[in-house]
This record gives C-alpha cells, structure tokens and sequence, in this order.
C-alpha cells in the first residue's frame, strides 16, 4: 500500500485551520498531521525545525497566525508584526529545509493599499500606501507572500499564497474588544436581546465597506488552490506575483452588515453609532476573477452564513 501523504496543518485549532482540517479529515485520502502550542511553539525556530526534521511532512497549510479586529491590531501593534513574522518565517524556512515542496500560505485582503482601486486585484499590492490600523499585520503578511516568491524563485519550491477578504463562522473569537466585526456584533446584538436593551452601539460610523466570506468556503477555497497542477496554477498568476484572492466579489456596509445581524438574532432595537471609534479601511472588495477562471467560486450567501455563525456563537457560550 503507497504510503499517505502527510499534511500539516499550521493553525489546526483557529478558525480557519480547523476548518481545513476537518474538510481534509472529510476527504479521508491524506494523514493530517496537527499539534498544539504546548506541543510545538510555532514562534520557536529551534522547536520548529524538529518538527520538520522529524516528521517527514508532504504540505503544508500554513494557517497559524496571531490575527484580531480593528481594535485588537490598533492597540497591539507589536504583538502582531512580531507574532506573524516569526511564525510565518519559521514554518517557511523549515518547510523548506525539511523538503516540503508545496505549501499554502494564508495572507489577508489588507495587504492591498488603503485607497487601491476596487476591486482589489492581486496587482494592487505595493502600489501605496497601507490602513495605519494594520500595516503592522499587513506587512507580516506581505513578507509571508515575498517568502514564498523568494523560496519559488531562488530553490523551485511550490509555495502559493491565498489572501481571504474577511472571514467569519464556526471557531470565531467571540471576545467582545479583540475580535472581528462579525463575532463582535453577534455578541453584542445578542446580549442586548437578552437584556432588552433599547439600542446597541456599532464601532466606527457605518459607512465603511466590507465582503466576508464563510469560513468553510475559505477552506474549500485552499484546498482547491493547493491541489491545482503547477502549470495550471502558473498560467493564471504569474512568476513575480504569487498571490490570489479569495472571496465573493461582493460587499455591503457595516451599517448594512448591523441590520442583517439584528434581524438573523431577532433583536428590535435601535442601532447607533460611535464615531470615536476607528473605521480603517473606507472598502476592501476583492476582484476574485482569477480564482473563478481556476474552476473555485463561494457558496455560502451572508444570511445563511450569518445563521450557522450565531448558532456557532450560542454553542460557544455553552462550551
Ligand atoms: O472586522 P473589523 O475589525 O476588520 O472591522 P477590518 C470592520 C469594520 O467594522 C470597521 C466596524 O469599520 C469597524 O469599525 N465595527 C463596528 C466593528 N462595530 C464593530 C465591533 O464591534 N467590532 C469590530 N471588530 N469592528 C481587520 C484588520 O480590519 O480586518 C485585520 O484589522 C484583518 O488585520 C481583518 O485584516 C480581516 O476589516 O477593519
């Protein structure tokens, strides 16, 4: 019997490292290959590179990354270059050292400048200047994508790079100040319904523009890009730009996003807004031409997503 390939999986107990582990545990053709942080320090070069001497691994989901909302990265800069940068640069390095040919890096749509033109196409990145709420994050992930390139180029490993819009769903960080718009409201509107609160108060004033896209989807999206040939996935990116985006191609607005989560929950009051509160980006569309023409494109519609994301936040409050 030919031996299974082993993928590890970075990250297996985030939301989007978990997501691909199960779809990979689905699938039942390959050996996940997953460890905790008191297993193995993924910030621990040494530890890291034990890891890949030893465990003869295939490829690599690199879904490990110290990641939060608008909030979280303003007030914790550091935490988010350092985490990233070392976590990434370990696990790419030693993929590399320990004979892992190909490996799938996860980046975030907010490599892409500030005010680019929409929707963001993969081109766009370094053409300006980056959101000040997180350049520190943006840039970690920037490097992340260089080293693939950089591996690509000098030693011909198959390192590709997918940069989600953002995502939301089962495995959220529900914290009510460190986590993303989605988990956030779901927890706020959610409260406010059980205390009959007159209103509830949004970050920021609404205006701004997001597209998110269900984790699920996310996960399908990466083992779609990791499984396509060599060729077919050179022949829609480009050698210099490695990169490819992965969303819906649609957005709305928070104050938009705040009405469909006060209706999904069944929460009647009213929505007010807290402008001293930071908005970042003004929008952030992704154009996803380039993963349709490679046969992917999303299922889950927001409503839906939203559902199965509430039902997820109502379990966590129960675990
Ligand atoms: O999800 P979020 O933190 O991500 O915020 P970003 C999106 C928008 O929702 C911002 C507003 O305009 C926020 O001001 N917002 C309203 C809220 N209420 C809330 C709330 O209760 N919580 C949160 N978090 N936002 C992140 C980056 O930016 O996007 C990360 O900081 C990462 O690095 C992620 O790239 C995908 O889209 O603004």
């Amino acid at each position: 019997m030919s031996r299974l390939e082993r993928i590890f999986v970075a990250g297996h107990r985030g939301m989007v490292g978990s997501a691909i582990a199960r779809k990979l545990h689905e699938r039942g053709d390959t050996a996940v290959i997953a460890r905790t942080r008191s297993e193995l320090d993924l910030a621990d070069q040494a530890q890291v590179r034990d890891f890949f001497a030893n465990e003869k691994i295939d490829r690599v989901y690199l879904a490990a990354a110290h990641v939060g909302g608008i909030l979280a990265n303003n007030t914790y800069p550091a935490e988010f270059i350092y985490q990233n940068i070392m976590i990434q640069t370990n696990i790419i390095h030693e993929a590399w050292r320990g004979g892992v040919e190909k490996l799938l890096f996860l980046g975030s749509s907010c490599i892409y400048p500030r005010l680019a033109p929409q929707p963001l196409t993969e081109d766009s990145l370094l053409t300006g200047v980056l959101e000040q709420t997180n350049e520190p994050y943006a840039i970690a992930k920037i490097a992340g994508i260089k080293l693939c390139e950089s591996y690509n180029r000098q030693y011909g490993t198959d390192y590709r790079s997918v940069m989600p819009t953002n995502l939301y769903g089962i495995g959220d960080n529900y914290d009510a100040e460190r986590s993303h718009v989605i988990p956030g409201l779901l927890r706020r509107f959610h409260e406010a319904k059980q205390n009959a609160a007159p209103e509830v108060v949004i970050w920021g004033t609404g205006k701004p523009m997001r597209e998110f896209l269900y984790v699920d989807d996310m996960a399908e999206a990466c083992l779609h890009v990791m499984d396509l040939s060599a060729d077919t996935y050179q022949r829609n990116t480009q050698p210099m730009l490695s990169h490819i985006n992965v969303g819906t191609g649609e957005d709305l607005t928070i104050r938009e996003l705040a009405t469909i989560i006060a209706e999904v929950i069944g929460y009647r009051g009213q929505i007010a807004f807290d402008s001293t509160k930071p908005d970042g980006a003004p929008r952030k569309v992704m154009d996803v031409s380039r993963l349709r023409n490679l046969g992917w494109r999303a299922r889950t519609g927001l409503r839906e997503g939203l559902a199965l994301a509430y039902a997820d936040f109502l379990a966590s409050t129960r675990r």
